[in-house]
């Protein structure tokens, strides 16, 4: 893995303009403009550039958002200070062999930031933030959708930095809302069990090595401050937030403190949400009630609103959810795990495993784990469990091997009444928390596959053999086209 140089997003955003993969865009309105092109150009490209959108009318002007920050592994390479030219298979092998040994490197409190460039505990008005309506059935503007939620367990003292989405509720005031059992959750409870307001410290725009962080599974009671730095071999710098003492990222664009207090709740949401509904509603949440807000010049916002599932969004959460529920399966004895994807037009509703069979029931050993482990429990429906010769990468071969080397009799396990949450949309609300797995063995079976049907496709010698010899005749015809 190369260093990662720089824990400023400029830095990055630099790197990404050098590597032509920025596209600037401005006069763009934040309500509803910004959600809806973003979506259009998503959808139409399959590499899509990052966005930085500027000039947004009717706002302040001074601040810009960015848009589609990890869509590419050449961006999401960059963020980690990675390989980018191995290929996604073994770009995910290597984060994940980085992540399995990785050790917290504890963060560096430094006195002075950018992000304190503009301080602000009076006159705090985030509607006149071009803060986007994203989606057009959102209950509000949401300033949070790549953000650091910033809590300190009350009795251990250890402090947690996930991300959450975060609601403009007024002048002054946000909504948060947490997913049971998330570590910022577990924080908040803590606070409010004692009777005593929880206090908040939020990043809107950071480096993205530090979103990664925030979004991907570290374990309770380490912080994501110290993952990232154990990632970039190097202490993350830290201000103290001078209203809660809580640590703030000192190359934050944007950040806030405050506090929420038990019994203190506004509805939050709806919220367009990754599977692509607006499942979790409208309900009752904590108010953050916010006492200072403090920018760099001309700030960068971060977005990466969650949009209709597609192939082009989302990348970066397949990437690191695979790795993770790849160790998992190594960890837990299984042998000869060739890759791990989540498409991410489905994530985590649609696992796939390859694996080379090695003896009866292996495939759905890996099936019953893959859908099990900590990273891949939470919100799951289906695992497929494939072998070696499918590129699980590519749809069209995972649905060729579930259609013609599963027998649904034989090859489907169903597990009842597991781990689901609020934005799962098969449950009825108010009935949400518990929901069922198909697991899908669709390898070869294992005790006759010697004499499964021969594969009717061209051999990699032939192609190879053909390609040569007609590259010059055929050119063009020859190359893949995006
Ligand atoms: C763009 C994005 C938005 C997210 N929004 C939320 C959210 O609103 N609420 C939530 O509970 N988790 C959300 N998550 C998932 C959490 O960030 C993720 O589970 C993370 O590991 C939580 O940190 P924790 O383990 O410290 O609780 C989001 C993830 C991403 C990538
Ligand atoms: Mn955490």
């Amino acid at each position: 893995m190369s260093e990662l140089a720089s824990q400023d997003l400029r830095e990055w955003v630099k790197g990404v303009e050098a590597l032509g993969q920025l596209a600037r865009l401005r006069g763009i309105h934040w309500d509803l403009e910004i959600g809806g092109l973003l979506e259009v150009i998503l959808e139409r490209h399959r590499h899509p550039p990052a966005l930085l959108f500027e000039q947004i009318p009717d706002a302040r002007e001074e601040m810009r958002i960015l848009c589609s920050q990890l869509d590419t592994i050449e961006r999401l390479a960059l963020a980690m200070g990675a390989e980018p030219r191995a290929g996604l298979r073994d770009f995910i092998q290597n984060w994940r062999m980085k992540v399995r040994g990785l050790r917290p490197v504890e963060p560096e409190l430094v006195q002075q930031g950018p992000v304190f460039e503009n301080c602000l505990e009076e006159k705090i008005d985030f509607t006149s933030f071009p803060i986007p309506r994203w989606h057009e059935l959102d209950g509000g503007r949401y300033i949070g959708t790549a953000d650091l939620v910033v809590t300190r367990d009350p009795q251990e003292g250890w402090i947690n930095a996930g991300t959450y989405r975060v609601m403009v509720q007024g002048p002054e005031k946000l909504a948060l809302y947490i997913s049971p059992g998330k570590h910022g959750r577990i924080h908040r409870d803590k606070w409010f069990a004692q009777g005593k307001a929880c206090p908040v410290a939020m990043s809107f725009g950071h480096h993205p090595l530090l979103f990664i962080a925030a979004c991907t599974d570290v374990p309770f009671q380490v912080s994501e401050f110290a993952y990232a730095g154990g990632i970039l071999g190097k202490p993350i710098q830290l201000v103290r937030g001078p209203r809660t003492g809580l640590p703030i990222p000192a190359f934050s664009e944007i950040a806030i403190e405050g506090e929420m207090i038990p019994g203190d709740l506004q509805p939050e949401g709806p919220f367009g949400e990754w599977p692509g509904y607006y499942a979790s509603s409208q309900r009752p949440e904590p108010v953050v009630r916010v006492k200072a807000l403090y920018y760099r010049r001309d700030p960068i916002l971060g977005g990466e609103p969650p949009l209709r599932p597609s192939a082009n969004q989302g990348f970066h959460r397949s990437v690191l959810r695979a790795a993770l529920i790849w160790n998992a399966l190594e960890d837990a004895g299984v042998p000869d795990v060739q890759a791990v994807w989540l498409h991410p037009a489905a994530f985590r509703f649609f696992t796939i495993v390859a694996i080379r069979q090695r003896y009866p029931g292996h495939a759905r050993q890996a099936a019953v784990l893959a859908s099990q482990c900590r990273a891949g429990a939470y919100l799951g429906r289906y695992v497929v469990v494939v072998d070696d010769d499918i590129d699980i990468y590519n749809p069209d071969d995972v649905i060729w091997a579930l259609a013609t080397r599963s027998d649904p009799t034989e090859s489907i396990e169903i597990i009842r009444r597991a781990w689901s949450g609020p934005l799962d949309p098969i449950i009825p609300q108010g009935a949400k928390g518990l929901n069922s797995r198909a697991l899908i063995d669709a390898t070869r079976p294992y005790d006759w596959r010697d004499q499964f049907p021969a594969v009717n496709a061209v051999s990699p010698e032939l192609k190879e053999r053909l390609c040569q010899k007609y590259r010059s005749l055929l050119g063009g015809l020859l190359s893949r086209s995006e």
